[in-house]
């Protein structure tokens, strides 16, 4: 397996390979279109299940280019935008997370343009889609290592104005024993609450929640999943998700886009390692490919 051999695939926008289907040859417009009632519960809850998106082979070969992408000195990875690992010997309690698979794997590169992700994102922010960023979370088996409650808006105000639609897509089976998304149904109505971190302590939300929020807090939802199933959220929607407790790993793709014209709020990069965008301009180019037709 070769992960694209040093090649920068952000050049490429367009997929590579027929692992998936591909949404510029995507011929029955509404295939993977969420239906009146997946859209009403999104409105209402700030999440929702989504489509299969792959089985098979596809997931087969997705998982043998993440076992490929954990090992740090791989070819590619000088194009990661973020990687953090506890770099233990053991790969099945390798606790994982980074951003910029798609630049390294033809998979994962390719994913972006999956019509069961494109066309409900269309959907779900309201016009043509493009892409922000993508993430990989991998929880090893048995590790206590959480992802604490959060709102991803919280770590993109960098870009503006928030039109943002998180999909994350299971690698593995996702149950509550495995460590599956939990979602608090509704928060995405909230404001946008000060950052209390993403690892360790998965009550530290708590300080920053008012005594309504707090109730609301107490009742979150589980969402178990297929492999290759996505689910959706709003980039207010407070989601976490507890340990691993099961003898297997829980591993996970996150696909994050944007409405296309959402615009850079900062003179810094947006991303580690990419030019910065001019606060002002809208995300285009070759780190921001456009996913709509
Ligand atoms: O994979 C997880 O457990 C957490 C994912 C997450 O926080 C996200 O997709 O925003």
């Amino acid at each position: 397996m070769h992960a694209g051999s040093h090649r920068d695939l952000s050049h490429a926008h367009s997929p590579l390979s027929d692992l998936f289907p591909n949404i510029h040859e995507e011929t029955e417009s509404s295939r993977w279109r969420l239906s009146q009632d997946q859209l009403q519960f999104f409105e209402q809850n700030g999440f929702v299940v989504g489509p299969q998106l792959f089985a098979g082979s596809a997931l087969e070969h997705l998982r043998a280019e993440l076992t490929m992408l954990m090992e740090p000195t791989h070819p590619g990875s000088e194009n990661w935008y973020e990687y953090h690992t506890n770099e233990s010997s053991d790969p099945s309690r390798i606790l994982f997370h980074a951003l910029g698979a798609w630049r390294i794997a033809t998979g994962f590169h390719d994913l972006l343009w999956h019509p069961g992700f494109v066309q409900p994102a269309e959907q779900l922010l309201n016009g043509p889609v493009r892409f922000w960023h993508d993430q990989l979370f991998c929880k090893p088996a048995m590790h206590g290592g959480v992802v604490a409650w959060h709102q991803d808006y919280s770590y993109w105000t960098r870009t503006r104005p928030m039109a943002h639609l998180t999909a994350w897509i299971g690698l593995d089976n996702a149950t509550p024993e495995n460590g599956c998304i939990h979602y608090v149904p509704g928060s995405h109505h909230w404001d946008l609450l000060p950052i209390t971190g993403l690892a360790g302590d998965m009550q530290a939300i708590r300080s920053v929640l008012n005594d309504e929020q707090w109730e609301q807090f107490r009742n979150p939802v589980a969402v178990p999943l297929q492999a290759g199933q996505c689910v959706f959220h709003h980039p207010l929607t407070v989601h976490g998700s507890f340990a691993n407790r099961t003898s297997t790993p829980r591993r996970a793709t996150v696909i994050n886009a944007i409405r296309d014209g959402v615009c850079s709020e900062s003179w810094e990069p947006l991303l580690q390692g990419i030019p910065a965008v001019a606060p002002g301009t809208p995300l285009a180019g070759q780190f921001f490919p456009r996913l709509s037709k």
